[in-house]
C-alpha cells in the first residue's frame, strides 16, 4: 500500500498563549525522506479534545509547551509513511492506531522499565512538547503509537488514548475493590464521564460530583449512582458522605480541571481511603489536613496517563461495549470555540474533531 501524501496540510497552531489559535492551511508535512529511524507519519481520521490541550494552549501549568505548536493527543489515523532504517517495527503502513499523549519514551531507563514510561526523562508529548494531532498528519513512533481494535469505529476510540486510558489506569492502581464506592469530583467532563463507565465495569459504586443538569443527566444515565451538584451544595463533605453509606467512599478519583475539585476529598473519604489526583490545575496546591491523613489511613496517589499496556486495555474494554465516548463531532475549524465551551465548563463528554473531511 502506498500514499500519496502532500507537502501542506491543515494544522490548528498556537503560536502563544495571548495569541488566537490559527487555522493554516499551507503548514508542512514531513516528507518520508526526513522521516528518522523510528518515526512514522499518521494521516489522521480523528482526535478528541482533551483539557490538557487547553493548559497547553494558555500555558498555564509550571512547565511551558513548545510554540509553535500543534496541540492534539488524543489521535486516530492511519499509517501512510514510516523511516527508512526502522528494523523491528510493529506496525507497519496501512495499520490504523492511535496517538496519546506519550509520543516516545526510550523504552530502556529505569522507569521505562519499570512501565512507567510516561515518566520516562526522554519522554515526548504529543501536543506538548511535539506535535500533536491537530493536524491533518501527524509525526509519531512506531513503538509507541497503539494498535486500535477493529470493533471500535475511530471517533469512537480517539478519546479513549487519553481520557479513557488516564482514568482506566488512575483505578487500576486506586486497590478499590468491587463494591466499594467512588466518588468521581469532574464526573460529567471528558475524563470523568469515562471514569464512571470503567468504575462500573469494575463493580464500583459511582457518586459523581459535577454541576449542571445536562452533566447530571449524563452521570446518571452512564451509571453512577449517587449525584452531587458542587454549585448548590453547600457541605459537601456532609453530603458526600451521607450519601456513601454516611461513612464516605473508599476512593476519590479527582479529575476536577481545578483545584476546589481536591479540596473536600480527604475529608470525606472513608478512613484508609485512597485520594487518586488525576486532574492537573497549573497552580493550585493540595491542601489536605496532615492531621487526618494520617489519623484516617488515606492513601494519596498521583497518576498521571498510562503506559502502552494500559492503553491495549483500555481500548479493548471499549471495543467490548464497557466504556463509550459520549461525544459530539466538530470540526479543525471550530477548534477556538471548543476551548471556549471547555473554559466555561459546558462540555459534557467530549468533543471529537472529524479530520476525515
Ligand atoms: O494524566 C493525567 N493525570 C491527566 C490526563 C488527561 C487530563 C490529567 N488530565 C487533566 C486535564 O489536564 C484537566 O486538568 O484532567 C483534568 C480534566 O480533564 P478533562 O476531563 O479533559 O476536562 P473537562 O472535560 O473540562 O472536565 C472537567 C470537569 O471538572 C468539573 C467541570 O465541571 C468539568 O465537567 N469540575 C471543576 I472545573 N471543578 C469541579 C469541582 N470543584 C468540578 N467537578 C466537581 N467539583
Ligand atoms: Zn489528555
Amino acid at each position: 500500500m502506498s500514499y500519496n501524501i502532500p507537502k501542506t496540510q491543515i494544522a490548528a497552531v498556537v503560536t502563544s498563549s495571548d495569541a488566537p489559535i490559527e487555522i493554516r492551511a499551507d503548514h508542512p508535512v514531513k516528507a518520508q525522506v526526513d522521516l528518522a529511524p523510528g518515526e512514522c507519519l499518521v494521516k489522521l481520521v480523528s482526535t478528541g479534545v482533551c483539557h490538557t490541550d487547553l493548559h497547553a494552549r494558555n500555558n498555564d501549568w509550571p512547565i511551558p509547551a513548545k510554540t509553535p505548536l500543534v496541540g492534539g493527543h488524543e489521535g486516530v489515523g492511519h499509517i501512510v509513511a514510516i523511516g527508512d532504517n526502522t528494523p523491528d517495527s510493529p506496525v507497519k503502513i496501512g495499520d490504523r492506531v492511535g496517538i496519546k499523549w506519550l509520543a516516545y519514551s526510550c523504552l530502556d531507563c529505569e522507569q521505562c522499565r519499570n512501565g512507567l514510561e510516561q515518566n520516562c526523562p526522554k519522554a515526548k508529548l504529543s501536543g506538548f512538547n511535539v506535535d500533536g494531532t491537530f493536524a491533518q498528519y501527524a509525526v509519531s513512533y512506531v513503538h509507541h503509537v497503539t494498535p486500535i481494535p477493529d470493533s471500535l469505529e475511530s471517533n469512537a476510540a480517539a478519546s479513549i488514548l487519553c481520557a479513557g486510558l488516564t482514568v482506566y489506569r488512575a483505578l487500576k492502581y486506586s486497590d478499590a475493590k468491587i463494591g466499594n464506592w467512588v466518588a468521581l469530583p469532574g464526573a460529567g467532563g471528558g475524563l470523568g464521564h469515562l471514569a464512571i463507565q470503567y468504575a462500573t465495569a469494575m463493580g464500583l459504586r459511582v457518586l459523581a460530583i459535577d454541576t449542571g443538569a445536562e452533566k447530571k443527566k449524563l452521570c446518571t444515565e452512564l451509571g453512577a449512582e449517587k449525584w452531587i451538584d458542587f454549585k448548590e451544595t453547600k457541605d459537601i463533605v456532609k453530603a458526600v458522605q451521607e450519601a456513601c453509606d454516611g461513612l464516605g467512599p473508599h476512593c476519590a478519583i479527582v479529575t476536577a480541571a481545578s483545584g476546589s475539585g481536591y479540596s473536600q476529598a480527604v475529608d470525606y473519604l472513608r478512613s484508609g481511603g485512597t485520594l487518586m489526583a488525576v486532574g492537573l490545575p497549573g497552580d493550585a496546591k493540595l491542601e489536605a489536613s496532615i492531621f487526618f491523613t494520617v489519623f484516617k489511613s488515606i492513601t494519596i496517589k498521583g497518576s498521571y496517563v498510562g503506559n502502552r499496556q494500559d492503553a491495549i486495555e483500555a481500548l479493548e474494554i471499549a471495543a467490548r461495549g464497557q466504556a463509550k465516548v459520549h461525544y459530539e463531532l466538530q470540526a479543525l475549524s471550530d477548534l477556538k470555540g471548543v476551548y471556549e465551551a471547555m473554559e466555561e465548563g459546558k462540555v459534557a463528554g467530549r468533543i471529537v474533531l472529524d479530520m476525515s473531511k
